[in-house]
């Protein structure tokens, strides 16, 4: 459906798969450390955007029906310069098994329509009019969905159904679009505009994964195809991949019906949609996230009132990095700074293993292999979001934002959000239980 929508698509599919079968070959094994080729293949993360909590709510027992439950609270409200009025989660599977047979994400974020640094009473009034007046899924959706998750699963005919109802909700509307609403609320925010100017939600995006982001900049370029200026996210540096690398192409004018003041219905184009990519690495600990986020500020610092290309900017960056992130998954392992899952290595070096993990590791008894990252950067969505934006909105940073954290959304969603780290610590938990068993160890292995 959505390569039918957006053309481009195919072609940022097709370039991310010639890249990732040269990786491959390239690098023979190593480029399966952070998954299966086949799991990498077929690999996306998709982006929506609901206006109200009842949509929320909804979308949540929509996901829910295939085993992607919420995971993570992102506030593009304060990650993003321009006016960016949405809070957000994104939809996965949240076990290691089921994450590794279907690897999907959905971002999903919602308007915050009383935030008054965007909208005022009144708008806030008319939007929640518009929204509350539109519906985005069927009932027998729902029902269906409700069904699958409460029984696990649906009969055939039934899936058929869900997934074809499913589909149909999220493809782009044709229905003519108020000229002068949409133009106001894209006066506040291009993505309220795209939100609540509209009575349907749609695919903003869908990102394959690609092993190496660089080439595939290189390779989309030479093929005319314009990119945004930089690739978000670490450096391109010498160490380990780590969290998540994206980039996109810029948003495509799209054909889309507009209603005028005068009742005339036209066709007109919209750019909202764009295509993006992304470079999976391992996940970090809190240690590694404060670690990134702390270098990210020194380097915004140190380039504050230099323009540079993204090229220099990359270098200045990997030049932080090489000084301060271990450069190897040994030396994650030991400063905690990464996640990783150990295993046995059936090698017997001493007659006794040592209970803790550097020494297990440290004889050889244990291997490490990494975890990969399987959530979102808000830092990179902002960057993201403002090379597409046709304008900035507006945003009066004078009034106090509305209260709209990680507890709300969890109310909102009508479910546990769950904590991204809670779920990497307890996959690396988990591995380490089955060491302990293997090993006949009495104790609990300690962490370094
Ligand atoms: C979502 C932006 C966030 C990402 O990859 O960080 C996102 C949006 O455009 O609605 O998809
Ligand atoms: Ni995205």
């Amino acid at each position: 459906m959505y390569g039918t929508e957006v053309p481009a698509y195919n072609t940022l599919v097709d370039v991310a798969q010639e890249v990732n079968r040269d990786v491959l070959e390239r690098m023979g094994a190593d480029a399966e450390r952070l998954g299966s080729i086949d799991r990498v293949t077929a690999e996306r993360h998709g982006a929506i955007r609901v206006g109200t909590p009842a949509e929320m709510a909804q979308v949540a027992r929509v996901f829910g029906a295939m085993g992607m439950y919420p995971v993570g609270y992102y506030d593009l409200r304060e990650a993003a310069g321009s006016s960016v009025p949405v809070v957000s989660t994104a939809f996965r599977p949240v076990d290691e098994a089921e994450l590794a047979a279907n690897p999907f994400r959905v971002f999903t974020s919602m308007l915050v329509t009383g935030d008054r640094r965007f909208f005022d009473e009144d708008l806030e009034r008319r939007l929640g009019e518009f929204l509350g007046a539109r519906r985005l899924f069927p009932p027998r959706l729902l029902e269906l969905a409700d069904r699958a998750e409460a029984e696990g699963g649906l009969d055939d005919q039934a899936a058929e159904e869900f997934l074809t109802l499913a589909t149909a909700a999220f493809e782009l509307s044709r229905e003519p679009v108020s000229r002068s609403w949409y133009a106001e609320l894209e006066r506040v925010s291009s993505v309220a505009a795209d939100i609540g100017g509209v009575p349907s939600t749609h695919v903003n995006h869908l990102t394959p994964r690609v092993l190496d982001i660089d080439a595939l900049y290189a390779r989309m370029s030479e093929r005319g195809v314009t990119m945004i200026d930089a690739i978000q996210g670490p450096p391109r540096w010498n160490g380990p991949d780590l969290l998540l690398r994206q980039t996109s192409f810029r948003a495509l004018a799209e054909p889309r019906v507009f209603r005028e003041d005068d009742g005339r219905i036209v066709e007109d184009d919209l750019r909202v949609r764009f295509g993006e990519v992304e470079a999976r690495g391992i996940a970090v600990t809190p240690a590694g996230r404060a670690l990134y986020d702390d270098l990210s500020a020194e380097l915004d610092a140190a380039l504050a009132d230099r323009r540079v290309t993204a090229e220099e900017r990359n270098a200045v960056a990997a030049r932080l990095w090489e000084g301060r992130v271990p450069s190897t998954e040994a030396e994650l392992v030991a400063g905690d700074l990464a996640y990783f899952t150990f295993h046995t290595t059936g090698a017997r070096p001493a007659s006794t293993p040592p209970a803790d993990l550097a020494g297990l590791l440290a004889e050889g008894w244990v291997t490490a292999r990494p975890i990969v990252y399987e959530d979102f950067l808000p830092r990179s969505a902002a960057g993201i979001f403002q090379s597409n934006l046709t304008s900035d909105g507006s945003k009066d940073v004078t009034r106090a934002g509305a209260e709209f954290g990680a507890e709300a959304l969890a109310g909102v969603l009508g479910r546990p959000l769950h904590d991204p780290y809670e779920l990497y610590a307890s996959i690396r938990a988990a591995s380490l239980t089955r060491v302990r068993d293997e090993l006949g160890l009495d104790r609990a292995i300690a962490l370094p």
